[in-house]
């Protein structure tokens, strides 16, 4: 199928999954608790994600599909075409009806992402991006902030799936934020890499991530013309989870290692 025209068909499903999202009711009696503090799973994720999952597989047939509702094993995304989704990212927030949501739809090509379409139905935005070809915000190209970290506002996730994750996460913010203007925090990974995408933040990390939360995301904000890698610089990779960084171009990383190497209560 040609490009330009299965972008706009992921785009339209992307819509219509965030259509579903927006209509929602009665979403406290169909949560359900996954393992880990602040991880949950609704209904919806389940349903959103089946109908992913037969529109994408029919628009590239043959293709891997990696969703997080799906179990990661036996998945290859390293080979081929392979969509790597999250039917809600956000979703602790959707189950407050917080309005920070969003649908993430990855398509990867040997495993690196070639398309990525990140969906905010609440705010009618609509984030897209094309290997070698721009990130584009309801149409618009959009470019990564030129500020530098003393102007730049952090956002970062907490990671409150894992115990012992979260200290950490909270020192390397402090490394973070004390050398910036000040900090947000969404509770959706692909929504905060959006935002340094679009430049209006400037600096994201969260210290374990999976691949349908930042798939899409990393490569609009690559597109945008900022940067993803771990937090020391290192590539990023689509098949398991790891710390994710996004970054405008005139941001540097900050030395965390010793925060990393310390084992903290
Ligand atoms: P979710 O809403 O799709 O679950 C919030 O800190 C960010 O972390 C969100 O993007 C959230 O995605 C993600 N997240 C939640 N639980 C997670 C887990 N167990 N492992 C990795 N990421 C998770
Ligand atoms: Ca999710």
């Amino acid at each position: 199928m040609q490009e330009e025209h299965l972008l706009q068909e992921i785009i339209a499903i992307a819509k219509d999954c965030g259509s579903i999202l927006l209509s929602a009711s009665d979403i406290e009696r169909k949560i359900h608790q996954k393992a880990g503090r602040g991880n949950f799973v609704t209904d919806y994720d389940s349903r959103v994600q089946a109908i992913l999952k037969s529109r994408l597989l029919e628009l590239v047939p043959g293709a891997a599909f990696l969703g997080e509702e799906d179990q990661m094993d036996g998945t290859d995304v390293s080979k081929g075409y392979a969509f790597i989704v999250d039917p809600i990212d956000g979703t602790a927030n959707f189950t407050r009806n917080y309005h920070a949501s969003c649908i993430s739809i990855a398509l990867a090509q040997d495993g690196r992402p070639v398309l990525g379409v990140v969906h905010n139905p609440y705010l009618e935005e609509t984030f897209h991006a094309r290997k070698g070809k721009g990130a584009y915000l309801n149409g618009q190209q959009i470019h990564a902030s030129d500020r530098t970290l003393a102007e730049g506002l952090i956002l970062f996730g907490t990671a409150p799936y894992d115990e012992k994750l979260i200290r950490k996460s909270f020192e390397v913010a402090y490394r973070y934020v004390s050398r910036a203007e000040d900090l947000r925090r969404s509770g959706s990974a692909a929504i905060d890499l959006c935002m340094v995408a679009s430049g209006r933040a400037e600096f994201f990390f969260e210290l374990a991530l999976s691949p349908w939360d930042y798939a899409a995301g990393a490569l609009i904000v690559e597109e945008a013309g900022g940067f993803v890698s771990d937090l020391q610089g290192g590539a990023l990779t689509y098949d398991h989870s790891q710390a994710v960084t996004a970054r405008a171009p005139g941001v540097e990383l900050v030395d965390v290692s010793d925060v990393l190497e310390n084992d903290m209560p």
